[in-house]
């Protein structure tokens, strides 16, 4: 499942980095990309949208729509 997320507080490379390791922990084999610049988060995995939703607010981030 592929899943575009927008998250309008990511601001650095280090917000990148803090999502994708987060979403790392949970699902191991997800292929994540996070856009700095359009502030959206790309993520391929096995895991339910739900979850990676999840991870994403626990990591201090916020979601669009969500
Ligand atoms: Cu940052």
């Amino acid at each position: 499942m592929a899943l575009k997320l927008k998250v309008p507080n990511i601001a650095c490379d280090a917000c990148a980095e803090k999502i994708t390791d987060a979403i790392h922990v949970m699902e191991p084999d997800a292929l994540v990309d996070v856009n700095v610049q359009d502030k959206t988060v790309t993520v391929k995995s096995d895991a339910s949208e739900e979850s990676i939703k999840q991870v994403i607010v626990a990591s201090g981030y916020s979601i669009e729509g969500y």
